[in-house]
């Protein structure tokens, strides 16, 4: 058996076509099914359907063989035990810096000054702020960033854009680019060692497919 660990949402309406080209098909469509598990029309392929955070663990630990995760989550998760091998290039977006208009970044950041920063991507921010050198005071919150500078409960925030509607309808302006963001196959080393002759050609089938609908 090979399992697949895979989030809901953006991530799912994404991979399936990707499946569909490595001719997986699953049994029910998981965005309506309440099922965690999911068989697919082979019969030696199943879906674990996940929060996109816990993919990681699955695949860490051994439970889902290989696994679909957001760059971003991998790098707040760490990817001790992970092989990457293919980048899908889906679920694209930008991780960038986001603030008020009346709070000037430029400035506070050439003056050294210290600044509060609210995200849900402590370890990311951490380390894009430090590498600039600028001091911060990291504020960890699960979720609605966008609302942190407009309580003041932060000078910016760290998070993921992709329209940019979200911060356009809360009055705040993007102010700096962090990194880009897209969703990689993930596989157990030892899945990978242990099943290579089912899923190396699961893992050439998802590359050719990623650049067929990149
Ligand atoms: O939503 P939930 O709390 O269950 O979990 P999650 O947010 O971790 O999962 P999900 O399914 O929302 O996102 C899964 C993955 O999709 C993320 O890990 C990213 O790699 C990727 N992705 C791509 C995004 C976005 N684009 C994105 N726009 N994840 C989140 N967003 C959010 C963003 O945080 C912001 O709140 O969408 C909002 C902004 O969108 P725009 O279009 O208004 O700019
Ligand atoms: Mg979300």
């Amino acid at each position: 058996m090979i399992t697949i660990a895979l989030s809901k949402g953006r991530i799912w309406e994404e991979t399936a076509p990707l499946l569909q080209l490595a001719g997986i098909e699953a049994a029910e469509n998981p965005e309506k099914s309440r099922r965690l598990i999911i068989g697919t029309n082979r019969p030696d392929v199943r879906l674990l359907i996940l929060r996109a955070t816990d993919v990681p663990t699955y695949v860490q630990h051994g439970a889902a063989d290989m696994g679909i995760a957001g760059r971003d989550v991998l790098i707040e998760h760490g990817s001790e035990n992970l092989y990457q091998p293919v980048d899908l290039q889906i679920a694209r977006c930008r991780m960038m810096v986001a603030a008020h208009p009346a709070f000037d970044y430029q400035n506070a950041v050439r003056q050294g000054a210290r600044i509060r920063v609210a995200t849900k991507y402590l370890r990311i921010a951490r380390d894009f702020f430090t590498e600039r050198g600028v001091h911060v005071d990291l504020i960890k919150l699960y979720g609605s960033m966008e609302l942190a500078p407009l309580v003041k409960l932060a000078d910016v925030i760290v998070d993921l854009v992709s329209s940019g509607n979200t911060l356009k309808a809360n009055g705040l302006v993007a102010v700096d680019d962090v990194m880009e963001i897209s969703s990689l196959l993930i596989v157990n080393q030892a899945s990978l060692k242990l099943k290579r002759e089912k899923i190396q050609p699961m893992l050439d089938s998802f590359a050719q497919a990623a650049v067929a609908t990149a």
